[in-house]
């Protein structure tokens, strides 16, 4: 008998099928005229909050969201259901639920961004027109940028904690496996939580030697970067946990095929091009390809040469369009792509947008914060904080590259709690406030 967790898994698969197959069967007819003053296109992290705060202070029906989801995931779970510490029902809600009640909810998608006349086309070929408009569509995930993943994904050995389709097989496999290479990676393109493809990979290590398996394991990650992680600080930290633990990393090596009948996995490696290497899995945890959305990569007008909304690094306002305002996964911004981030670009999104509104001078600036809980086994835990330039901004005051059970708690425990009543209520900035009070305002 399927368990609770299987069947939600089985219908979040069918679902994220028919939705993407939908998407492509798009009918241009106009429908309903919508307009108001702060369109949200996007109802994830930061579409939610960013529709939270402007809802109360609106109207009913001042704030328009789009979003086609049902379900509302929490994704930073998806870490911890992966290692069998949290159900996939733990980490969603409905979308109704967590909308403001204020808010108009559109359950469509955003094809067509007509910018220069404030107007947005829905799928269903609704049309809505803005005052002011924030953008929030996340990333897409590319499975089938990878030759054989999408059919690879349906056997046996090979998972994924990025989609809600997939992540519950990741602990299936986990328990299933036996002996042999288990293979953990990287893509060559932009992604959402950087350190995401590799905490799975220290949580599996753990799992077997909890289990007895760890000496018929050979943990193996092939990143497409030529570091582990991109701040030196934390670098060296998890460098020191993989020579430790015996995991294997190779640089600088992309998946490009996967071969579910001969149970292989091929990556090219990216220094030397066209030469490959071939690896025989019993576990394979992939983490796609991405890429901004398909709708905003075919907005030409908004988006940089990469398809990513084009904003200000420091205001978040959109470069040419100056009643649009950016946030999230969606952007630009050359920082890496978090919910720690999108809470802190929160905080500017507001005040910029409210200035805006009131035609003054933009106050905020964006100083690139973003965090990444870097959680290493059922137990421990290093918190990554830095900015732009890649330097530390961390809230405690102590070494946070240092793998602690306190932060294990705090992401496994406090986190959920913080994004649900707070974040996605428009009420979580950052830790901004809380570092500098830990710090007595020095830094
Ligand atoms: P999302 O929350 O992804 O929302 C985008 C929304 O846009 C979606 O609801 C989508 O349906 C909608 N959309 C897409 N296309 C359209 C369209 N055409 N029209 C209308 N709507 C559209 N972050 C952390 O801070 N800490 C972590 O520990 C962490 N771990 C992670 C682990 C994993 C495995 C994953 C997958 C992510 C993790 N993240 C973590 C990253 C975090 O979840 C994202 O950075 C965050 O959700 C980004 O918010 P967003 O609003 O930009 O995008
Ligand atoms: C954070 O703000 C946040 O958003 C709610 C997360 O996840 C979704 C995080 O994982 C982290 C680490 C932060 C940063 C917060 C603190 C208290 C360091």
């Amino acid at each position: 008998m399927l368990s609770k967790s299987s069947k939600l898994a089985t219908t979040v698969a069918q679902e994220f099928f028919l939705r993407e197959r939908k998407c492509f069967s798009t009918a241009m007819t106009l429908k309903k005229k919508h307009s108001c003053k702060l369109l949200v296109v996007g109802g994830g992290s930061g579409g939610c909050s960013v529709a939270a705060k402007y809802a109360s202070k609106f109207q009913k029906g001042d704030v328009i969201v789009i979003e086609p989801s049902e379900k509302h995931y929490y994704q930073p779970m998806f870490t911890l259901i992966g290692g069998g510490m949290k159900k996939l029902e733990d980490s969603c809600k409905p979308t109704k639920s967590v909308l403001p009640k204020n808010a108009l909810w559109l359950k469509d998608y955003a094809v067509k961004f007509d910018p220069a006349k404030n107007q947005v086309i829905t799928k269903d070929g609704d049309s809505v027109e803005y005052e002011f408009m924030v953008m929030a569509m996340g990333l897409q995930l590319n499975f089938d940028q990878v030759d054989g993943l999408v059919d690879a994904l349906k056997t046996p050995g090979v998972c994924s904690n990025y989609s809600p389709a997939y992540v519950t097989k990741t602990y299936e496999e986990l328990k299933k496996f036996k002996e042999g290479n288990a293979i953990f990676t990287f893509p060559n393109t932009p992604v959402k939580c950087a350190g995401a493809p590799q905490k799975i990979m220290y949580i599996a290590e753990h799992y077997f030697r909890k289990t007895g398996k760890r000496d018929k394991a050979n943990i193996i990650y092939n990143t497409s970067l030529p570091v582990v992680f991109g701040v030196k600080k934390y670098a060296e930290a998890l460098m020191k946990v993989c020579e430790q633990r015996n995991i294997k990393i190779n640089m600088r090596h992309n998946l490009v095929k996967v071969l579910p009948d001969k149970k292989e996995a091929v990556f090219e490696n990216l220094d030397s091009p066209g030469s490959h290497l071939t690896l025989n899995y019993s576990l394979l945890h992939v983490s796609p390809p991405m890429s901004s959305p398909k709708q905003l990569k075919e907005s030409k007008e908004l988006v940089d040469s990469a398809g990513f909304l084009d904003v200000s690094k420091e205001t978040l306002q959109h470069k040419k369009y100056d009643n649009i305002f950016g946030i999230g996964d969606c952007t630009n911004l050359p920082t890496s792509k978090t919910g720690a981030a999108v809470a802190s670009q929160l905080k500017v999104v507001r005040m910029n947008l409210d200035a805006r509104m009131k035609n003054e001078k933009l106050p905020a600036t964006y100083l690139g914060y973003t965090s990444c809980p870097l959680v290493t086994g059922y137990n421990s835990c290093i918190l990554a904080e830095f900015d732009y330039n890649g330097q530390p901004l961390e809230t405690f005051p102590l070494d946070q590259s240092k793998e602690r059970l306190s932060m294990f708690m705090m992401k496994k425990y406090v986190m959920p709690h913080l994004y649900w009543s707070l974040m996605l209520r428009g009420y979580w900035e950052g830790p901004e406030v809380y570092r500098k009070l830990l710090h007595l305002g020095l830094c």
